[in-house]
């Protein structure tokens, strides 16, 4: 259990707008503990977890997780590490993620960030990681970007309704992007 209640980002937008990217750099520069749901749940499958068939072959559809497997895997996360500011990477994708969160965890956001990127830009730079990622691919992108539209920006705009949205043009160069992530935590002391 904690003592106080740490500083949280959800970090929102679609399949390669730069998420992981950009939350590296806020880490280096603001002390943040980065948790990334798409690591985590990936690092399930790598180590055989009882659920490892279902994440992979829900992955690889591109479709979302049960929010209860990853709300678990958030909240070990919180509850293990030592750290007043999380980054929650691809997480909350749907409003049933967001409230299942709200009912297991409950820390509100302080802050939600949303990459806002054109989807052939995002397609384009998915195609071209070529990391091994199994859901890498034309027909896994294309559903990775409907289940994005669909059910992922309801939760933005809840969160844009609430004021908590922080939107950012995810084109340009890696340290232009940075440049507009900046100013959503130069008003902090940290
Ligand atoms: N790149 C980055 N910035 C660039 C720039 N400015 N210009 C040119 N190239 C740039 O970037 C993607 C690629 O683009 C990289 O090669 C990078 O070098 C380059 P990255 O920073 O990795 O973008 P990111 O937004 O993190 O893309 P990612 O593919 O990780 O996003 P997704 O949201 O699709 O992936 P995630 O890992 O979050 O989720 C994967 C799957 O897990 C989901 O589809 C879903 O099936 C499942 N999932 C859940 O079910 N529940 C969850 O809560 C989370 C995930
Ligand atoms: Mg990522």
């Amino acid at each position: 259990p904690r003592e106080t209640t740490p500083f949280i980002t959800f970090v929102l937008g679609g399949p390669g707008s730069g998420k992981g990217t950009q939350c590296m750099r806020i880490v280096e520069n603001f002390g943040f503990t980065h948790l990334s749901a798409g690591d985590l749940l990936r690092h399930e499958i790598s180590s055989n977890s009882e659920y490892a068939p279902m994440i992979l072959n829900t992955i690889k559809d591109g479709k979302i997780v049960p929010s209860e497997v990853t709300v678990k895997l958030l909240q070990k996360a919180i509850e293990s590490i030592d750290n007043d500011k999380f980054l929650i990477d691809g997480f909350p994708r749907s409003e049933e993620n967001r409230l299942q969160y709200e009912r297991i965890i409950g820390m509100e956001p302080n802050v939600v960030l949303f990459f806002d990127c054109p989807q052939e830009e995002m397609v384009k730079r998915v195609l071209n990681r070529r990391q091994g990622r199994i859901d890498d691919n034309e027909e896994t992108v294309k559903e990775r970007l409907k289940v994005f539209m669909a059910l992922t920006m309801p939760v933005v705009d809840y969160y844009a309704k609430r004021g908590k949205i922080y939107k950012i043009d995810a084109t340009g160069t890696e340290d232009e992007i940075f440049a507009r992530v900046l100013p959503a935590f130069a008003s902090l002391q940290f």
